[in-house]
């Protein structure tokens, strides 16, 4: 072999030249990869969601405001946009997920659609309003978990006296990104319903399942409301039955009871007690993940920042940020993230340190 092909090439170039170079073939739809390996294949998640918190005090009377500005039928639906600072304009609190507050006065109804996103709620003020998934109605109090799997109809309205807020959780991002969003509008208000409030849990939610059932093509679970009042029971019986995890207190995932995996192919909820004086040891994983207190006060503590985060205040912790909870009081925490998806491609990651 000629020995020169084993020499160390040396820099043939400048910069001006390589710069004249890369124009030359940017306008053919090309581009070098050496000047940007680095940011593409990172070490570790190198992320621009930034972490944020976002006070319910702060944010309540906006959403006042808008339902002054506008009606729910004509927003279709009222919400402000949780959007994350390192991410503006994207509609994201996550890289990969959306969160919005969502506002519905007495009277007013947010029209039928369906859409291939999925979305789940959790309720943070008012009782007695309802959203109608698949023919069902749930009627929904603070802290239930409603789920809405992709391409199921599904329509809001208060029946109740006062105002119902709760928090959107979808998976917009995640959608977008693999170019796969279909959305039809309902030519009815309200859809028709099919069964008797309650139905879902009856026949998914008691350890039992119709006898002939079989997963649907949305790959989500059939029971699409957890009410708080059981979660709640949960988890205060599992603080008196033995020690909190030094990293997450008491947590549980909600489940697709007839599969064990997640309510939803693409997003994960949780719910955690946190007992008084409790203080995580530091914890981070590849999964963004939106938080909401539904009891107490919990400090979240970052590296470069904390923050003091109320009852129906929501934070964001991104991917691979490394974070301790400490809890003044007993706290009761709702959380949401991608991670099915991550460890259904095999990329999850925690550290516990
Ligand atoms: O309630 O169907 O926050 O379709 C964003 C998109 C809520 C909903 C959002 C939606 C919904």
């Amino acid at each position: 072999m000629d020995k020169s092909t084993h020499e160390t090439a040396s820099p043939t170039s400048d910069r001006a030249t390589r710069e004249a170079f890369y124009a030359r073939i940017g306008a053919d739809n090309l581009a070098p990869l050496w000047e940007q390996l680095h940011n593409l294949v990172t070490k570790t998640p190198r992320s621009d969601c930034q972490p944020a918190h976002w006070s319910y005090r702060k944010v309540r009377p906006y959403l006042t405001e808008a339902t002054e500005l506008i009606t729910a039928e004509e927003a279709e639906r009222r919400v402000l946009v949780l959007e994350n600072p390192g991410l503006r304009g994207k509609a994201a609190i996550t890289t990969s997920l959306y969160a919005g507050l969502q506002a519905i006065l007495p009277g007013e109804v947010a029209r039928a659609h369906r859409h291939s996103q999925s979305a789940l709620r959790l309720i943070l003020e008012g009782s007695g309003a309802y959203t109608s998934v698949n023919g069902e109605k749930t009627i929904m109090q603070r802290g239930d978990f409603v789920t809405t799997p992709s391409w199921t109809w599904h329509d809001h309205g208060n029946d109740s006296d006062a105002p119902m807020i709760w928090l959107d959780g979808l998976d917009v991002q995640l959608v977008g990104i693999l170019d796969a969003s279909f959305a039809e509008s309902s030519s009815s208000d309200r859809q028709a319903l099919q069964r008797p409030v309650g139905d879902s849990i009856l026949r998914y939610g008691n350890g039992m399942a119709p006898v002939d059932w079989q997963p649907p093509p949305n790959r989500a679970s059939p029971l699409f409301c957890y009410p708080y009042e059981r979660t709640r029971a949960s988890l205060l019986g599992m603080r008196e039955g033995g020690a909190p995890d030094p990293h997450h207190g008491y947590k549980l995932r909600y489940v697709d009871p007839l599969t064990g995996g997640s309510p939803m192919p693409t997003m994960g909820a949780y719910a955690q007690l946190l007992p008084k004086d409790f203080a995580s040891a530091p914890y981070r994983c590849s999964s963004g993940t939106v938080f909401t207190v539904l009891e107490g006060q919990v400090r979240v503590v970052l590296d470069d920042r904390s923050f003091e985060a109320q009852p129906n205040d929501v934070f964001v912790i991104p991917s691979w940020a490394a974070h301790r909870l400490v809890a003044q009081e007993q706290a009761v925490l709702f959380s949401f993230s991608d991670r099915p998806v991550q460890e259904v491609l095999g990329l999850w990651r925690e550290s516990r340190d």
